[in-house]
């Protein structure tokens, strides 16, 4: 039987996973479609364009190139007798919190061109509610000269992509699929259906738009609650991931299974990086806002944005305050940071929260080294030595700072610490060296955790 095209583009996280799965059920016929000709080269090389270790990836990359399922390409005609085209590009948001659609409306235009009746266009990115109808639709109207849904169909079913677990998740996490009507949502399920083996829910288009922001303004608001338990915790000098682990030993009661988990305190940090939390709430609220329905305040979203991004600044405080007690004036202080990734053996750096710690060190005077095992050096700022060698980032400091839990600084040992430093201070934003306490105190190394108060530790401005 003819296989049916199926085109993806946006050569991303999201899009080539989605790709691959597609690809590989031997079902369709798939082309990924990206505007980096460097991209497509190396995924029909059989390399894939992704950092960091995605188990089955590169093994499904590989058996689809040589079934022929799948073939890579910068050129939008494919979209021409396409079954259906799903839309994964970026859609990063300003400082302000409005959304950036450049790539978006490139991709629209690019599809538009080479839309034919009877094809159904799915958008998969994140974007702010309203997008898919309100931006998407007109765009790829006018450019082909049809009409939705007259002509063409048209779903929004958003990823759930998680760094390390692209292909698990795509697989094994229910899907949402909104349709403009029945018949988008029943194509867009039948094609999901194929890779999915987890639920399938349906609604319209922008109830599925706002689940999605909604999904990570869900999360990011409850690491704003555990950083802000963590401040109180210090300052009534007690340790806020004890509290937790208390907090969070309240059972999962299967004869309440409304009520489960009954409590889910996350974990306190250094802040919230990453290419999700930092701006999804910040595109819901934009939607809200633009709706012009009614006067839109979201207080408890745009407090958790602006607490979780004070969390850096807080480390600041604190590697001062242990700096000073320590004798040693910000300015010509020696300061390592110990990861930059925003997640722990990730060689993401986007967003990091070790950025604006980095820059307010230096704007003080002091000097700056970054080790990360993962991340690129250019993604560091300038102005702050970069290096890959954990002996040569420690040696002749007087501080260490834990931005990142990478594995591999779970095995410092604390004597080798105090021997490489000019002075032996740890300030730790990720709890990494919890447990580790008395061993640091008999090598002699003054450690100070975000979250536990130390009585001795003045940070006042
Ligand atoms: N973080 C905390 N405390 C926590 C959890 C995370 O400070 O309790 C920090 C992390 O250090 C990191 C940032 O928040 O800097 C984001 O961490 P994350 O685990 O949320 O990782 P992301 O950004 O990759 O989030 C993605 C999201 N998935 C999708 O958008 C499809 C999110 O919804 C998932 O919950 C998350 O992965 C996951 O659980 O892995």
């Amino acid at each position: 039987m003819e296989r049916k095209r199926i085109v993806v583009v946006g050569m991303g996280y999201a899009g080539i996973p989605v790709a691959l799965s597609l690809a590989v059920t031997g079902k369709w016929d798939v082309t990924g479609i990206d505007v980096l000709k460097q991209k497509v080269e190396s995924l029909n090389r059989g390399e894939l364009p992704l950092r960091g270790k995605e188990p089955h990836l590169p093994q499904m990359l590989q058996k689809c190139l040589h079934d022929g399922t799948f073939r890579a390409t910068t050129d939008f005609s494919a979209v021409e007798d396409a079954y259906a085209v799903l839309i994964n590009v970026q859609t990063p948001v300003d400082e302000m919190g409005v959304p950036d659609y450049t790539h978006l409306k490139a991709a629209a235009e690019g599809v538009g061109r080479h839309l034919r009746s009877g094809t159904l266009v799915i958008l998969e990115s994140t974007v702010a509610p309203g997008t898919t109808e309100g931006v998407l639709k007109p765009i790829l109207e006018r450019a082909s000269g049809l009409s939705c849904p007259k002509d063409f169909l048209l779903a929004y079913s958003y990823e759930r992509v998680m760094v390390g677990r692209l292909v698990h998740n795509l697989k094994n996490y229910p899907r949402i699929v909104g349709g403009v009507n029945e018949e988008s949502t029943e194509r867009a399920v039948e094609i999901y259906r194929s890779i999915v083996s987890a639920e399938i829910l349906t609604s319209d288009i922008l109830t599925a738009e706002v689940a999605k922001t909604v999904e990570n303004a869900y999360r990011d608001v409850n690491i704003a609650f555990a950083n802000e338990v963590a401040l109180l915790c210090e300052s009534l000098g007690v340790d806020a991931y004890r509290v937790r682990e208390l907090v969070n030993s309240l059972p999962y009661d299967p004869s309440q299974p409304h009520a489960n988990p009954i409590r889910n305190m996350h974990i306190p940090g250094a802040g919230v990086g990453g290419h999700c939390l930092p701006k999804d709430s910040l595109l819901l609220i934009y939607s809200a806002r633009s709706s012009g329905r009614f006067e839109v305040d979201a207080p408890l979203m745009s407090l958790s944005r602006r607490l979780n991004d004070y969390m850096p600044v807080h480390m600041f405080r604190l590697a001062k305050a242990a700096l000073k007690r320590a004798g040693v004036e910000i300015a010509g202080a020696r300061v390592t940071v110990l990861g930059y990734a925003f997640l722990q053996d990730s060689d993401d750096p986007r967003n990091s929260p070790a950025e604006s710690f980095i820059k307010l060190m230096l704007f003080s005077g002091a000097g700056v080294k970054v080790h990360d095992p993962f991340v690129s050096e250019d993604s560091v700022p300038k102005g702050a030595i970069f290096t890959r060698d954990l002996e040569e980032a420690l040696k002749g400091s007087d501080l260490a700072v834990i931005f990142t839990a990478h594995s591999v600084y779970r095995d410092i040992d604390p004597r080798q610490m105090k021997g490489l430093m000019r002075r032996a201070v740890v300030v730790d934003g990720r709890a990494l060296f919890r447990g580790k306490e008395s061993e640091l105190e008999d090598a002699g190394v003054l450690y100070i955790s975000l979250g536990r108060g130390d009585t001795l530790l003045d940070i006042t401005p």
